[in-house]
């Protein structure tokens, strides 16, 4: 049975009955305004006459960008809040304040990030954000190696992936991300410009690679993931702050592969380069931007080494650690690219593509599909971030 939803009317009186909550906010003068633009949840800001605010996110039983027809557990919102309690763990400053979960209502509560802007908004206009690949970087070390059996005994690793299973979330990325983009399917969709450019990818060589790729998506339950870390699950600061980057929207969370946020994010700078490219913004940012995969994957590198001497199994050697980085480079790389691609081709698209007049759309979403197929074909012989191709360059 679904839990009873929320909305703008019920929120104040939602808030009064928790008391954790309403010892943040005045809840007897919210104003409280829904807000939730991503695909799946309800999002509510609710904030008091003294100004002070707090966000609700409650789960739908439905996708909420397709509608009743397609059901989804409320479930998801109990894997956000294990993402949440790790991040809290491991790397606090990196997320908003998290005030907890109502597990019966299927209700998250955490601090309101005004001041902050989705990080996709701020490279479509055109933003440099310094440090924040930095800190997405290390984000993706401390809970990839702090819940892994490098940090963690390992029985406890295991009831955890259990805990952790997801099967619905993981089912939607494994079809959108690997499947679909690459088959005739109901719910891919382009402009006619592209259509060469869309069939091309279901050549043989192309989709083998992707069937790696989905196969290590699929059964490499190496550490509690965020499954879903593109630029529009992060915030960047509008001016000063603490830190350079918060992650939210951890609702995909499994044991999954830790190659798998990098390259989430990997593949939304192709996409944010190749905007950059055909709206000819300034050299400054460009060059920005062709540095973000370099320096998310060193502050991760560095990251995981400083870790390391932390790891409670020391039979895993430094040649083991220096393989693991590499494949887990090599994977992110092969990532990257199918996050690229699903975005051009399938079921929820990127706005920095999406937003162009046609002509740039054609020549954006070329390069991107190209771009990426060479990530994906090429992952395993590119040596540094340095090495990758850039769309339009
Ligand atoms: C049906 S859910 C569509 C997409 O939204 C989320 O942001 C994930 O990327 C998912 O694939
Ligand atoms: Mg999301």
């Amino acid at each position: 049975m679904s839990a009873q939803l929320l909305d703008v009317a019920s929120v104040p009186a939602y808030i009064a009955s928790q008391p954790h909550l309403a010892a943040l906010v005045d809840a007897s003068t919210l104003t409280v305004v829904e807000v939730g633009d991503g695909n799946l949840n309800l999002v509510f800001i609710a904030t008091d006459a003294g100004g002070a605010s707090l966000v609700l996110k409650q789960s739908l039983p439905y996708v909420r960008m397709v509608g009743e027809s397609w059901p989804l557990s409320q479930d998801r919102i109990i894997a956000e809040a294990r993402g949440f309690d790790a991040a809290v763990e491991f790397t606090p400053e990196s997320v908003p304040a998290y005030y907890g979960l109502d597990e019966p209502r299927r209700v998250i509560a955490m601090q309101d990030l005004s001041g902050w802007t989705v990080w996709r908004r701020a490279l479509n206009e055109g933003r440099i954000s310094p440090g924040a690949a930095a800190a997405i970087g290390r984000y993706v070390a401390r809970i990839g190696f702090g819940t892994s059996v490098f940090a963690r005994e390992p029985g406890h690793v295991k009831q955890a992936a259990a805990d952790a299973i997801n099967p619905e979330l993981r089912k939607i990325t494994e079809d959108l991300v690997f499947t679909q983009p690459y088959i005739d399917h109901p719910d891919n969709g382009w402009h006619p410009e592209i259509e060469a450019e869309v069939l091309a990818l279901r050549d043989g060589g192309l989709v083998d690679e992707v069937g790696v790729l989905k196969y290590h998506f699929t059964t490499h339950a190496e550490a509690l993931i965020h499954g879903d870390l593109h630029t529009g699950s992060v915030f960047v600061p509008d001016g000063e702050a603490d830190v350079a980057a918060k992650v939210f929207d951890i609702e995909f969370s499994f044991y999954g592969p830790v190659a798998f946020d990098l390259g989430a994010f990997f593949g939304n700078v192709i996409i944010a380069q190749a905007r950059a490219a055909v709206l000819d913004r300034p050299a400054e940012f460009r060059d920005w931007l062709d540095g973000l995969v370099g320096e998310a994957w060193e502050a991760f590198e560095a990251e995981f080494r400083a870790l390391w001497p932390t790891r409670t199994d020391t039979f895993y050697s430094d040649t083991v650690r220096d393989r693991w980085l590499r494949y887990t480079f090599t994977d992110a790389i092969g990532y990257g690219g199918a996050k690229a691609i699903r975005r051009i081709v399938g079921l929820a698209k990127a706005s920095d593509i999406e937003t162009l007049d046609r002509a740039d759309y054609t020549v954006a979403a070329t390069a991107v599909l190209r771009t990426a197929r060479a990530w994906i074909e090429g992952r395993e012989t590119f040596a540094t971030a340095a090495d990758l191709p850039r769309p339009l360059r």
